[in-house]
């Protein structure tokens, strides 16, 4: 089953927005495979940012995701990449549709509250920076056979 690389970034936490977030992305059927709370160093801002650097944004984006802890997440499902990036919306929120995260609660791009991975390929890679193996958690859930088909 393909997955996907969340984070909430600091304005997601600050503005108190984690649980909203998540509940989305449970309510569509998607399921965690895991979660931590933590505070990025530079060192791996950069590695995650770095098909950005030299760009224009670029100081302020690693600024901006090191300035406050953030939640990241492992989803799994199928389609999940483009699903996740649906529900988060286009990266400017004025360009995404309402409904998603980025229209319904962001404003600008520089604080639009969320990360997904944007390719199966890119998950993978993004995954193994924030996670190592033992912290996937492999586990049933009982409601597959009522989200899944085929089940
Ligand atoms: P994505 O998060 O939708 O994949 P990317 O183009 O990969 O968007 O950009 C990474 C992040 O960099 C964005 O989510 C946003 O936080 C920030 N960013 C992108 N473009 C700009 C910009 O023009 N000004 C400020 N920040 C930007
Ligand atoms: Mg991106």
């Amino acid at each position: 089953m393909e997955r996907t690389l969340v984070l909430l970034k600091p304005d997601a936490v600050q503005r108190g927005l984690i649980g909203a977030i998540i509940t989305r992305l449970e309510n569509r059927g998607l399921k965690l495979i895991a979660i931590k709370f933590t505070s990025l160093d530079r060192s791996l801002a950069e590695q995650h940012y770095a098909v950005h650097q030299g760009k224009a944004f670029y100081d302020g984006l690693i600024a901006y995701i090191t300035s406050s802890p953030v939640v990241a997440m492992v989803w799994e499902g199928p389609d999940v990449v483009a699903l996740v990036r649906a529900t988060m919306g286009a990266t400017h929120p004025r360009d995404a549709s309402p409904g998603s995260v980025r229209h319904d609660y962001a404003l600008q791009v520089g604080r639009n509250l969320t990360h997904a991975s944007d390719e199966t390929q890119t998950a993978a890679v993004e995954i193994k920076l924030w996670f190592s193996e033992d912290e996937l958690v492999d586990w049933d859930r009982a409601n597959d056979a009522w989200i899944y088909e085929g089940e």
